[in-house]
């Protein structure tokens, strides 16, 4: 079933594209319920993705990824979360926020160094902005990379770290002038699982997601040389991170657009198949209306996402654009989640059907890589900007 570097041609693209949905039908989702009670995506799965060539979505074809654009990202994340989105966690922020970055800002030996691995499957990157008392207000970090000699020498405390358990690679944002509170102060470094002085606490319990791990990860007196600096150059790492952040939000909305069709296509069969009154619940207007209306916004935030990806695709700068989408495609996941638990009423609220987890699972994505109250901010400031 590999297909790797499809590159531009429509038509292999589209097989992939093929390939991905018969992977998510046949492999990923009829092992949702084994990897949410083992807490842990199956090895299988795993080594199957990998196979597939996902872990090199983002990567640059000179070292050995699928160097996929936006546009052709979105169509596949529009398949692959069908699947419950804890196995996007496992191939996202390492194609994501954190692979990005290296392609974005990387030296030239950071990137030879590191994308190959990442390509292959064989590095998992986690990206390390949010910390106890930064979240929303990122550039309030408090981690501190004082220089020493030709080494950096890392202290503070990461939170809700992705995948830090598995990671190989950690992409860190630490303050670089602690007397500088501007974007400028915060430089990215990359250190590798290993270094002395790099822990990872357990992972925490989380509400969905299960089977995808976030976790803390804390440095002590944690050295790395001056070659972890990434791009060599220091006050980079908060505008690498937004730069990232713009992509990821328009990915975020694509697994949005990939989620919200399973729950409507969950709600729809059982709405042809349960019978109340004598006839098929989809017969009745106000089911009808609630499929509608899913429906309906499932198109708009789908629109978005792909027009979003097209404009980053020419180049532009989309942070308005990006915030819109994922503002918009997770708030219509939401509503659409809720109605697909009250279309399938009290089965969907409890284990026997997928929609009860899918629903947990959904509620992430209004937090994660900026809440939609950050995404409203972010909206308002550029159209005033603009204005
Ligand atoms: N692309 C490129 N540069 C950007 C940028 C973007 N999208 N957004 C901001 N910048 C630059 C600005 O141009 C500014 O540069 P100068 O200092 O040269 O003027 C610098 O970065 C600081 O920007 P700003 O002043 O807007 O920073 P704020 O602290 O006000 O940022 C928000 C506030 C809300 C935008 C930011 O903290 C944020 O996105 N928070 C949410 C973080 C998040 O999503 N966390 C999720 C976990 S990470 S997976």
């Amino acid at each position: 079933m590999t297909v790797h570097r499809a590159g531009r041609d429509s038509e292999l693209f589209g097989l992939l594209v093929d390939n991905v949905a018969r992977l998510v039908d046949e492999q990923l989702i009829p092992a949702e319920v084994e990897a949410e009670e083992a807490e842990a995506i199956p090895p299988r799965i795993h080594r199957m993705l990998r196979e597939f060539g996902l872990f090199g979505m983002a990567v640059p074809e000179e070292f050995g990824g699928l160097d996929f654009s936006m546009g052709e990202e979105v169509q596949v994340m529009f398949e692959f979360c069908r699947a419950a989105p804890a196995y996007r966690s496992l191939i996202g922020t390492t194609n994501g926020v954190g692979g990005k970055s290296i392609v974005l800002a990387g030296t030239g030996a950071q990137r030879e160094r590191y994308l190959p691995q990442i390509a292959r499957g064989d590095l998992i990157v986690s990206f390390c902005l949010t910390e106890p008392d930064a979240g929303s207000d990122a550039r309030s970090l408090k981690t501190w990379a004082r220089q020493c000699g030709d080494d950096y020498v890392i202290n503070g405390t990461k939170r809700f770290i992705s995948n830090a358990p598995e990671a190989g690679l950690f992409i860190v944002m630490a303050r670089t002038d602690r007397d500088d509170t501007r974007a400028s102060g915060i430089s990215a470094f990359l250190v590798e699982a290993g270094t002395p002085g790099l822990s990872v606490g357990a992972p925490m319990k989380k509400m969905g997601h299960r089977a995808a791990h976030i976790a803390d990860v804390v440095f002590e007196d944690c050295t790395v040389p001056a070659t972890a600096l990434l791009g060599g150059v220091e006050g980079l790492g908060f505008k690498t991170a937004m730069r990232v952040l713009d992509q990821g939000r328009v990915h975020i909305g694509a697994v949005a657009v990939g989620l919200g069709r399973r729950l409507i296509d969950e709600s729809v069969e059982y709405a042809k198949s349960r019978f109340q009154f004598g006839k098929a619940i989809g017969e009745f207007q106000l089911v009808q209306a609630m499929l509608a209306d899913s429906e309906a916004e499932w198109f708009a935030a789908r629109s978005m996402v792909e027009r979003a990806a097209d404009r980053l695709d020419a180049g532009e700068r989309i942070t308005k654009e990006a915030a819109s989408t994922k503002y918009f495609a997770t708030e219509a996941l939401w509503r659409i989640a809720d109605r697909a638990v009250q279309i399938h009423g009290g089965y969907g609220y409890v284990a026997d059907y997928p929609v009860e987890r899918l629903f947990r699972d959904a509620r992430l994505l209004r937090i994660f890589e900026g809440t939609s109250q950050i995404q409203q901010v972010v909206i308002a400031r550029e159209m005033l900007r603009e204005g």
